[in-house]
């Protein structure tokens, strides 16, 4: 496995590249996030972003991401322009060595907590979290969504209705901001209004009307992806359900199935993220990487603990209620799979997804979930495993 680790750029990040060499990773997961959603990614940009990652001794071994513009999630209007330039920056990035994209079909939001300092059970570190009863709060007395009181249990509502009784201007502030700062990079947060606004553009577009949409973009975008040899892969929501009263289409085993069989193409493929969807009870998630294995072209993996009311939180890389051992062993069993095989692609890029912020992260203010020390304890942990797994296959092997 190729050890990686996401970095918002040298605008955007304060950790240096410096510092994540220090961690061991070798690959750079990356995005233009300068670039408003929509616009072509140059040439010019994407060679100068390699060569600062070069220069630091590191591979940019994929993307994330290539963000879809709204409207055509919402299949809004002539979409010719926006395919067009998205089969460009998909080009430019092929002519400049990179092959894996990440991308999301997320409508609105990407990853939603409202908890971005949430305790840990031992020392002054925290956690992303997500609380039920202040999503209710939000989307019932903050946001006034109709229906929203159908998605959550009475005994949430009541929470809810609590904590929204006893708030001050800045709980709800923080609350806010919170649930805002999935949005990576520096586009697109909104207030209450905009926030609102941006929901009634997808009044009247149901489930079946978002797939349509996320299978036209398939296929404008696959058959390209195949000629250049690029692989795209979409990330899971996050959390893997319906959220704000938006439909979520790529959730579950279900949702995956769909999106593979609707271009049957290896370019169409997925990021296995097991945090994302460890989040939802229903979701096997080493079965997942096991079922859908010859399609993962990246790997985010990290854990999450949950609670029977829906919430949940970012459990260390090894806790939580996922096995992360058992999915690692599932990527591990792929890679082999595709060396006997001769396939160029046979290493999965992983990287730690979020990680905790502990010891030097305190108040440093670095991105929600990307601290430095935090990520690399991960990284560490899962490096551990990998290690050991790959111990004993070869002992399995030998004694075998
Ligand atoms: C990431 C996502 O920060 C995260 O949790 O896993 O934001 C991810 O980058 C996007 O959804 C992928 O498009
Ligand atoms: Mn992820």
């Amino acid at each position: 496995m190729i050890e990686t680790w996401r970095w918002y750029g040298p605008d955007l990040d304060q950790i240096t590249l410096d510092e994540v060499a220090q961690t061991g990773a070798t690959g750079i997961v990356n995005a233009l996030h300068e670039i408003p959603y929509g616009e072509v990614w140059s040439q010019q940009a994407i060679a100068a972003r390699r060569k600062l990652i070069e220069q630091a001794g590191f591979t940019w071994s994929v993307v994330e991401s290539l963000p879809i513009h709204e409207r055509i999630k919402r299949g809004d209007g002539d979409l010719a322009h926006l395919f067009a330039n998205y089969r460009q920056s998909m080009a430019n990035l092929a002519d400049e060595g990179v092959s894996v994209i990440c991308y999301n079909f997320m409508p609105v939001l990407d990853w939603t907590r409202t908890d971005l300092a949430a305790p840990l059970a031992r020392g002054s570190g925290s956690c992303l979290r997500f609380e039920a009863y202040k999503m209710a709060a939000f989307e019932v007395h903050m946001l006034g969504r109709a229906d929203a009181a159908s998605d959550y249990l009475p005994a949430v509502l009541d929470q809810a209705r609590s904590w929204f009784e006893a708030s001050t201007e800045s709980d709800r502030d923080a609350l806010l901001h919170a649930i805002m700062s999935g949005l990576p990079g520096a586009f697109d947060r909104y207030d209450i209004a905009g926030l609102r606004h941006q929901l009634s553009l997808y009044d009247g577009i149901d489930r079946a009307q978002i797939r349509a949409n996320f299978k036209r973009f398939l296929d404008e975008v696959i058959p390209t992806a195949e000629d250049l040899g690029l692989r795209l892969c979409v990330h899971p929501d996050d959390p893997p359900r319906d959220i704000l009263g938006l439909p979520r289409v790529v959730s579950n085993v279900e949702d995956i199935a769909w999106i593979l069989a609707a271009v049957d193409s290896r370019a169409n493929g997925l990021t296995l993220c097991s945090g994302s969807l460890g989040a939802n009870p229903a979701n096997d998630v080493p079965a997942i990487a096991r079922q859908f294995a010859d399609r993962i072209h990246f790997a985010h993996l990290r854990n999450v603990r949950k609670d029977a009311d829906g919430s949940f939180e970012e459990a260390a890389h090894l806790e939580g209620d996922t096995d992360m051992a058992a999915v690692i062993a599932a990527l591990l069993d792929e890679e082999n799979r595709r060396k006997e095989i001769e396939r160029q692609d046979h290493q999965i890029p992983f990287r730690p997804d979020h990680g905790h912020e502990i010891a030097g992260d305190i108040g440093k203010g670095t991105f929600p979930g990307y601290p430095l020390v935090g990520r690399l304890r991960g990284l560490a942990e899962l490096r551990g495993v990998i290690e050991g797994l790959m111990h004993m296959q070869k002992q399995g092997q030998a004694h075998g």
